[in-house]
């Protein structure tokens, strides 16, 4: 195998992990002796040990000597003392001849020090090894461990003519099974789900995960002036925050207690920028956006959308009145059009799903 192969064969394994790790990113290592796999291990949840201690135990129980082996890990081993001792120190103590990695840890508590560490104990280190694969599949990650926000994920489906729902709100289904059952997935992997309350009062969603052995998302109202009927159903459990400006009604805010979250005001709304700040101080560092189109609009005027993604369903409905994904005001002219860079394009069923990442 190559390394790109070995590379991937990591990857694969670190991903089996996703939405499991947050706000710890996913990490899968690998270790080769004579050109075969002796010890795999990855990442498992929040507070375990790290891929690379996976692996060494992974190897010690096949009875393996790991001395003079190399390895591939998908991020740089880190240096430091968290909540488990420094990998790179584990990797020198176990004589590794060679460590291939795949991007380095922007974790400002190693950033370059986990290579430094092995370099100096005489390991060779080979950085860069898939490194666009390896830094998308930690964009979460990335984006919290250096911002302390939450990476938002802005989710849409609409027929081909650009419409959510047909002009009496009816919107079940836009897009196809199989599309619908990938953002099921997104709702088992990100660790929150936000919508603005005029979805909840149109449509009274449950916000939940219906994968089979999913987890629910912390679901995110924004709320301005706390409108929400006390009977909606994402105030099932408590698993919300409702996010209102100090504006709100007072009796309201009382009766639902620390679930209220109250943000800086922009214009009599929920500062949005502000959210995320807090949010993220809370330790969300991901969130699923599912509109509708007045708070899309918001957020992508705020700047905190990271990635889009629409899904395009081969249907037309037609109607001036019939919602679409981003309302508000909009831009007056073409040229101050949001642009995306990395468009990518994919079929899914019957659907055609499009993601990007807008400019900022
Ligand atoms: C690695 N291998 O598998 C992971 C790493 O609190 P701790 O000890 O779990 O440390 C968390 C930090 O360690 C995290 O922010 C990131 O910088 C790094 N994660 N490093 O060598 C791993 N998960
Ligand atoms: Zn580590």
């Amino acid at each position: 195998m190559t390394k790109e192969e070995y590379m991937r064969y990591a990857l694969n394994l670190a991903e089996q992990s996703r939405g499991r790790t947050s706000p710890n990113p996913l990490v899968g290592a690998v270790i080769v002796k004579g050109g075969r796999i002796i010890g795999e291990g990855w990442h498992k949840k929040y507070g375990g040990n790290h891929a690379e201690i996976n692996a060494f135990e992974d190897a010690a129980r096949a009875g393996h000597d790991v001395q003079g082996a190399e390895m591939y890990v998908t991020l740089e081993p880190c240096s430091h003392y968290g909540k488990t001792p420094p990998c790179a120190r584990a990797i020198i103590e176990k004589k590794v001849k060679k460590v291939y990695i795949g991007m380095e840890d922007p974790n400002p508590l190693v950033a370059g020090q986990g290579i430094r560490m092995m370099e100096e104990a005489g390991i060779q280190v080979e950085a860069g090894i898939l490194k666009q694969e390896c830094s998308k599949i930690n964009e979460i990650f990335l984006k919290y461990i250096t911002e302390k926000r939450p990476f938002v994920v802005m989710k849409t489906a609409m027929t081909l003519d650009g419409k959510i729902a047909a002009r009496t709100g009816d919107s079940k289904w836009v897009s196809g099974e199989e599309s619908r059952s990938l953002v099921q997935e997104m709702r088992n992997s990100l660790t929150g789900i936000m919508v603005g309350i005029g979805t909840v009062l149109a449509d009274d969603p449950r916000l939940t995960c219906r994968k089979e052995g999913g987890r629910d998302p912390v679901r995110i109202i924004v709320d301005s002036h706390l409108k929400i009927p006390l009977s909606a159903k994402v105030l099932q459990d408590d698993n919300y925050i409702l996010a209102a400006t100090s504006d709100c009604d007072p009796e309201k805010k009382k009766r639902l207690g620390d679930r209220v979250l109250l943000t800086k005001s922009r214009d009599g709304q929920v500062d949005l920028d502000d959210l995320m700040m807090q949010l993220g101080k809370r330790g969300i560092d991901s969130i699923l956006l599912e509109g509708g189109g007045r708070l899309n609009e918001s957020a992508l005027k705020a700047g905190i959308v990271d990635r889009v993604i629409f899904f395009i369903a081969p249907k037309i409905i037609g109607g001036k009145d019939a919602p679409t994904p981003v309302e508000g005001e909009g831009l007056a002219r073409m040229d101050e059009a949001i642009s995306l860079d990395n468009v990518q394009f994919e079929k899914i069923g019957e659907d055609l799903m499009i993601q990007a990442i807008p400019k900022r």
